[in-house]
């Protein structure tokens, strides 16, 4: 309550315009805001305040846990049968020299390289490649599995999805529960790009559809498999694209409650067919956090991908509504790298980014890819010789 009387003061000291300060009234008040008043915040909503607000929202739900995982990323090709107009990582077949195509038994060493090594979940995607179908991934996993059974397997977006149950001409119920059943657990959040009609068709016109993003994604949750949601912003869209995006994702976890996390990804522009748009600024992103963390009322967290907006900004979003940086990302990311990301070897020891962490005066939690807590590090000392090594891993 005294927090909420703090805020409301500086809230009514600041000038604040009418509107704004009627939305912080129903964000203190647990009201949900309606899509006007998300624009509204876009709008007109200035760094400082929507960070005030963001970071009660962000506080009531989360305290101040900063929630990281250990995972790595197998990318199995970047040849896609795709082309979208912002990626700088895939590659048509006809481009095939410049891509990369790994065997199973590649992909199954990344998994054993990992023996006895304490990572939690592993994250698979990569392009769209005509020949790697529903039965391949299926086994894959299962094979996966096998060498490392306690591991989770979050796997494939819905983009991805789309083009393998098509190809095997089976419903997405009957596809994933195929992939289920071969032991993958959830599904990451990409591919959702950014979901008004008319942008999609500019930007990436030849993939999964809104609907089809969406309907892959419900039936996920349907069966059980919890998936994540992004949205790439800072190219072509405007102020009500964004919050028309973040609202269908509301709308839906109304519905299922599916979602982990919803995943903000700035455009990046280098070497890509949209590298002429100048990226947005690291304020821009920063209040897209906050707006987000203030709208997605029915999302329990927020991440920020540090490899992609790099760490100073994911240290300065744990203040704009973020209570997730992902993961140590022990891996080979490369989707990122190539479209001109900040971090061009994306790799931080536990010890490092728990560091990073507590240096904005927060709570490090490793936690599962379900958020358990696995590890508090709040007074963890990585003093001797056993927590160090575990550290570097
Ligand atoms: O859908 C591609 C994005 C996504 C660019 O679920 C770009 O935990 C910016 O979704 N600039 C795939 N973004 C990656 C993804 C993801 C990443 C980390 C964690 C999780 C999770 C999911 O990457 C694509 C697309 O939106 N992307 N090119 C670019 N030039
Ligand atoms: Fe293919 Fe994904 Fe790149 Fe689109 S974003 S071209 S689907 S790899």
């Amino acid at each position: 309550m005294e927090k909420e009387n703090h805020i409301e003061l500086l809230l009514n000291s600041t000038n604040t315009d009418k509107e704004l300060l009627s939305i912080a009234k129903k964000v203190l008040n647990n009201e949900r805001i309606n899509t006007s008043e998300g624009l509204v915040l876009y709008q007109k909503g200035k760094l400082a305040f929507l960070g005030m607000l963001a970071n009660y929202v962000r506080e009531k739900k989360n305290g101040d846990y900063v929630y990281f995982n250990r995972n790595f990323h197998i990318e199995p090709t970047n040849i896609c049968v795709f082309d979208c107009k912002f990626c700088s990582y895939s590659r048509l077949l006809k481009q095939k020299e410049d891509g990369w195509e790994m065997s199973e038994e590649q992909i199954l060493n990344i998994v054993r390289s990992y023996d006895g090594k304490p990572v939690t979940e592993v994250h698979i995607v990569g392009g769209v490649h005509p020949k790697m179908g529903l039965m391949y991934f299926a086994n894959l996993i299962k094979k996966i599995k096998e060498i490392r059974p306690d591991i989770h397997v979050k796997a494939f977006t819905a983009v991805e999805l789309e083009y393998m149950c098509r190809k095997a001409k089976v419903s997405y119920e009957e596809g994933l529960r195929i992939l289920k059943e071969h032991g993958q657990d959830s599904l990451p959040g990409g591919g959702a790009e950014i979901f008004d009609e008319t942008l999609r068709a500019q930007i990436c016109d030849d993939k999964a559809t809104t609907a089809q993003w969406l309907e892959i994604h419900e039936t996920a949750h349907k069966l059980g498999m919890p998936s994540n949601a992004t949205m790439l912003y800072g190219h072509v869209e405007n102020f009500e694209h964004r919050v028309d995006h973040m609202n269908r994702l509301r709308e839906l976890q109304d519905k299922t409650g599916g979602f982990n996390t919803f995943i903000p990804l700035k455009f990046r522009n280098k070497d890509n067919q949209m590298s002429h748009i100048a990226e947005v600024s690291v304020i821009e992103d920063l209040r897209n956090y906050a707006i987000a963390r203030i709208f997605m009322d029915n999302f329990n967290h927020i991440k920020a991908y540090w490899p992609m907006i790099g760490r100073t900004t994911a240290q300065l979003s744990l203040s704009f509504g973020v209570d997730d940086i992902d993961g140590t990302i022990d891996d080979s990311t490369k989707i990122y790298t190539m479209a001109g990301s900040e971090e061009q070897s994306p790799k931080l020891s536990t010890q490092e980014l728990v560091e990073l962490i507590k240096q904005v005066g927060k709570h490090p939690i490793e936690r599962d890819t379900l958020y358990n807590v696995i590890t508090d590090y709040k007074d963890f000392s990585f003093s001797n010789e056993k927590e160090a090594a575990y550290s570097n891993r």
